[in-house]
């Protein structure tokens, strides 16, 4: 179905762009599971790189694991200076329920930090079953989710310059 036009034609919608010039960027990355976190950040870094990042417009920020997500994104946000966060990590599933515990408490804390903040914070958190499909998203058969979470902080920073610029 096409979109109807309105008086000057069809709308045109609001968008982020994959520019990261100018942009600041704070990789929050944890070292659980540090075979597979360590490719997310290989591909985060590069979608930034190709993306026009400036050389010093990123920090790469180490914690010790999923857990530490939520308090370690508020501190970074408290600096000031991320035009958005990108949370790095992978928990996988054991025999107990601790994933339970540690991968809700990273996704709830880390969406609360960025609604209450409004400086988009990408989830590139694995949470799976098996270590076969983290591999797989950390640069192998389902491509490498650190670049697809890097790719999302660039558009959702210039998104939301874009909608504060226009208020
Ligand atoms: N942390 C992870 O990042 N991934 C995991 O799979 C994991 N498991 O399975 O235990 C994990 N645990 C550590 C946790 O995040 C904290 O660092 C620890 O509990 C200390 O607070």
């Amino acid at each position: 179905m096409s979109v109807p036009d309105q008086a000057g034609g069809a709308p045109q919608p609001i968008e982020g762009e994959l520019k990261a010039g100018g942009l600041r960027f704070a990789i929050v990355v944890s070292r659980f599971n540090s075979f597979i976190t360590e490719r997310l950040l290989a591909g985060a870094l590069d979608a930034l790189n190709r993306s026009g990042a400036a050389r010093g417009s990123i920090d790469i920020i180490r914690i010790p694991g999923a857990w530490e997500f939520p308090i370690t994104v508020n501190a970074a946000i408290a600096r000031n200076r991320y035009d958005a966060i990108i949370c790095l990590g992978a928990v996988i599933r054991g025999d107990t329920p601790h994933f339970d515990y540690v991968a809700g408490q990273a996704a709830t804390g880390i969406a609360q930090a960025s609604l209450k903040s409004g400086i988009p914070v990408a989830f590139g958190v694995l949470t799976t079953n098996t270590v076969e499909q983290a591999i797989d998203r950390a640069g192998a058969k389902a491509g490498n989710k650190g670049f697809d979470a890097a790719m999302t902080a660039i558009e959702m920073a210039n998104l939301l310059r874009k909608l504060q610029a226009q208020n």
